[in-house]
């Protein structure tokens, strides 16, 4: 409906003092730049947009330069809008999201720059499939994760891992897109039941774009990528990997120690400018042993642990072991577990009680508890949320090796006997049991494609509390994780296959 003027074809140049002037609005999101392509979008359109979100705070630049980290489109064929950015573009283009306006009228909606995600992204590649429908008839696997069986055998992890890398520098780089993008590649391979031996067997795979194929072509030829290696001993990938290994450190405080030039732990605890949280001084404190991967045997022992400590108190209450250790992991980073309660309500002084009784075996080295917000009114949630509001504490316990079949998981010459453990507990009311479940046995691929697909392909809106159908405008009820995948016409897929 903007589309009243024709767009004349001559490029003038904006007088240098209107660059990034917010114009109207107080600048609210200092660390997003915008730059609206005008080309397809059309000029008048373009004012438009860009006065709309100069008055909801955002930055919006006039020119294409160095400062922009969001690039939005409208209407541009992927393949013309990149051939265009390349041409006129500065060396950075890497570092930019290239985005459909999907992206920025979501931010307008939202009234703040929204997390990007796959279906927001202008891909590089003609061969990239679109956030739409599924190409199912062309391709035996499906885009989603939720359509496919992983297991823990990886028959392709020489490019998973490279994958995992590349993700992690986007991550750094809060590039969240491309991020996903590398994301979704390494999950789709970890389904396949046999190795990639040769690029023409990507032809017929899902979620592979231009670079992703890229690495692995150079994988195939040479047996490593040089990117990879590159990135793998740059110093700044190296600092934000190490500083954010740390329990409670995450990209955003490791890049402000880097940049303050802090290169070792060392060196944040001798900076007496830098005040650590709770979390974070147990981070440090226990870092040893929380870097250190999680055995199954150890799973076992906490399972009794928590098991023991949760029936002293409430004898009815149910505990179940869920995370990557439910998926039939051999190691993790945590242990995770679901607590509730068969009467509805009684879960509610389920944690509080459980953190007192493990404090009481003097097992508790760190404990965060966050009480329930829940609140069935405010559902649906159409924002993706990254935490679900049930109960739920975050702790570190001791483990004594005594306990553990086989021992602890720690470094020779350690002789103290025990180790630290990071656990979560969550607790969800009875009724929303099965939702819980689900979320939190992952894998987070997994989960992001289930809701992905429940919104794209089922018009249904599914989260940690509820599935809710908007085409029927009623939610829809499940007490068991079987339900769930029924109502959204998915054949069940078993936990040990959601290693996605
Ligand atoms: N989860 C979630 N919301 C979050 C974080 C996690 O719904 N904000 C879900 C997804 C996976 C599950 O909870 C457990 O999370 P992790 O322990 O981080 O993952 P994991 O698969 O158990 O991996 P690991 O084995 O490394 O612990
Ligand atoms: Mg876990």
């Amino acid at each position: 409906m903007f589309h009243t003027s024709i767009v004349p074809q001559v490029r003038k140049r904006p007088r240098p003092a209107e660059a990034g002037v917010p114009g109207n609005g107080e600048v609210k999101f200092k660390d997003v730049r915008l730059y609206l392509v005008e080309r397809k979008m059309g000029r008048s359109r373009r004012n438009f947009l860009t006065q709309l979100a100069r008055s909801k705070g955002f930055i919006v630049e006039d020119v294409l330069s160095d400062n922009v980290t969001h690039v939005v489109s409208e209407n541009s064929h992927a393949w013309s809008l990149w051939e265009w950015l390349k041409d006129v573009a500065p060396g950075n283009l890497a570092h930019m999201n290239v985005l459909d306006i999907s992206w920025f009228t979501d931010s307008m909606r939202e009234r703040r720059p929204v997390a990007v995600e796959t279906r927001h992204l202008i891909e590089d590649s003609l061969a990239e499939e679109d956030s739409g429908g599924e190409p199912a008839a062309l391709t035996a696997v499906s885009q989603y994760a939720c359509k496919r069986r992983t297991t823990i055998d990886n028959y392709n992890k020489i490019f998973t891992d490279a994958f995992e890398v590349l993700a992690e520098r986007c991550e750094f780089n809060q590039m969240e897109g491309r991020c996903l993008g590398f994301r979704r590649a390494a999950s789709m391979l970890k389904s396949l039941t046999w190795p990639v031996r040769c690029l023409e067997a990507t032809l017929s795979l899902p979620c592979l774009g231009d670079h992703a194929k890229a690495v692995m072509d150079e994988i195939l030829q040479y047996g490593r990528s040089f990117e990879v290696e590159r990135l793998q001993s740059d110093e700044r990938y190296q600092m934000l990997k190490l500083f954010t290994s740390v329990f409670g450190v995450g990209p955003k405080t490791a890049e402000k120690w880097y940049r303050l030039g802090l290169r070792s732990f060392g060196d944040v605890m001798a900076d007496h400018t830098i005040q650590l949280n709770r979390m974070q001084q147990n981070g440090f404190l226990h870092h040893g042993d929380i870097s250190r991967a999680v055995s199954r045997a150890e799973a076992q022992a906490l399972t009794d642990l928590i098991d023991g400590a949760v029936h002293t108190i409430a004898p009815r209450a149910a505990v179940a072991l869920t995370g990557g250790f439910r998926r039939g992991k051999e190691f993790g980073h945590d242990v995770d577990f679901i607590v509730t309660t068969p009467e509805l309500g009684k879960e509610e002084n389920l944690l509080p009680s459980i953190i007192s009784r493990l404090s009481h075996q003097g097992i508790l080295l760190y404990s965060d508890y966050h009480a329930s917000t829940f609140d069935m009114s405010k559902l649906p949630s159409v924002k993706f949320e990254a935490m679900d509001h049930f109960a739920k504490c975050f702790l570190i316990l001791r483990l004594e090796g005594s306990r553990v079949e086989g021992g602890l998981q720690i470094d020779e010459g350690d002789s103290r006997g025990w180790r630290a453990v990071r656990v979560d507990l969550v607790s969800p009311p009875i009724d929303r049991y099965a939702f819980a479940l689900l979320g939190w046995s992952g894998s987070r691929q997994f989960e992001r494609d289930l809701r992905r697909f429940a919104r794209a392909e089922r018009r249904m809106l599914l989260d940690n509390h509820a599935l809710y159908d908007k085409t029927k405008k009623e939610f829809l009820a499940a007490t068991t994780e079987k339900d769930i995948f029924a109502h959204l016409g998915l054949e069940y897929i078993e936990p040990w296959q959601r290693n996605a």
